[in-house]
C-alpha cells in the first residue's frame, strides 16, 4: 500500500464537465453527480444549472444536456479520470464515433490551476474556451475564475455565442 498522510495531501478544486444525449439525459446527469460524490476522496462542492444544446459535431443525434460540477479531491488527475471513466461505463457508455451520441460524458475541465499534457488527458480541457455548453455552466459556479493561458471566464463568455444553448428549469 502506498503511504499517504491525508493531513498533507492537498485538496485540489476541480471542475467536471458533464454531458448526455441518450437514455434520459437529465436522469443520467443526476445519477452521475451521485456517483461522483460517492467516490472516496471526492467532495461535491456544487453543480451548475442544466443546459440543453444542439449537438456539436455530427448533427444526426439528439440535443445534449450539459452541466458543470465542482469538486474538491485528493485524487491525482489520472486517478480521477479513471474513476470518471468507470462511472461512464457503469452508465452504459459505448465508445463509437468521435463526438457521437452518448449516455454519459464526464470530462475533467480544470484541475486546480494545473496544466496537464498527457496522451490520456489534457487540462484545461481543449474546448473549454470556445464551447457555450461548457462556459455558461462553468461561469455560473465559478464567475471569477481565470484559466491559465486562456483568460478570465467572464471575458471568454463575452466572446462565446450561445449557439442555441438554453438553460433548463430543473
Ligand atoms: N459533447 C460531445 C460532442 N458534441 N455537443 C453538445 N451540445 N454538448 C456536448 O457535451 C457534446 C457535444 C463530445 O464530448
Ligand atoms: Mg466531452
Ligand atoms: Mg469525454
Amino acid at each position: 500500500m502506498q503511504y499517504r498522510d491525508d493531513s498533507i495531501t492537498p485538496k485540489i478544486t476541480a471542475y467536471i464537465g458533464m454531458g448526455s444525449n441518450l437514455a434520459d439525459p437529465l436522469e443520467q446527469l443526476y445519477r452521475a453527480r451521485e456517483a461522483i460524490a460517492a467516490i472516496d476522496d471526492v467532495t461535491d462542492l456544487g453543480i451548475s444549472s442544466f443546459y440543453q444544446s444542439p449537438p456539436m459535431g455530427p448533427q444526426d443525434q439528439p440535443d445534449y444536456v450539459n452541466a458543470v460540477m465542482k469538486v474538491a479531491t485528493q485524487l491525482l488527475p489520472l486517478d480521477l479520470l479513471h474513476k470518471l471513466q468507470s462511472i461512464e461505463n457503469e452508465q452504459g457508455r459505448v465508445r463509437g464515433e468521435r463526438w457521437g451520441a452518448r449516455t454519459l460524458d464526464l470530462d475533467i475541465l480544470l484541475y486546480g490551476d494545473q496544466s496537464i499534457n498527457l496522451a490520456e488527458l489534457t487540462v484545461p480541457h481543449v474546448g473549454l474556451a470556445q464551447r457555450a455548453f461548457v462556459l455558461y455552466p462553468l461561469s455560473e459556479i465559478a464567475p471569477e475564475l481565470n484559466i491559465a493561458g486562456k483568460g478570465d471566464v467572464k471575458d471568454l463568455l463575452k466572446r462565446c455565442p450561445l449557439a442555441g444553448l438554453k438553460r433548463l428549469d430543473s
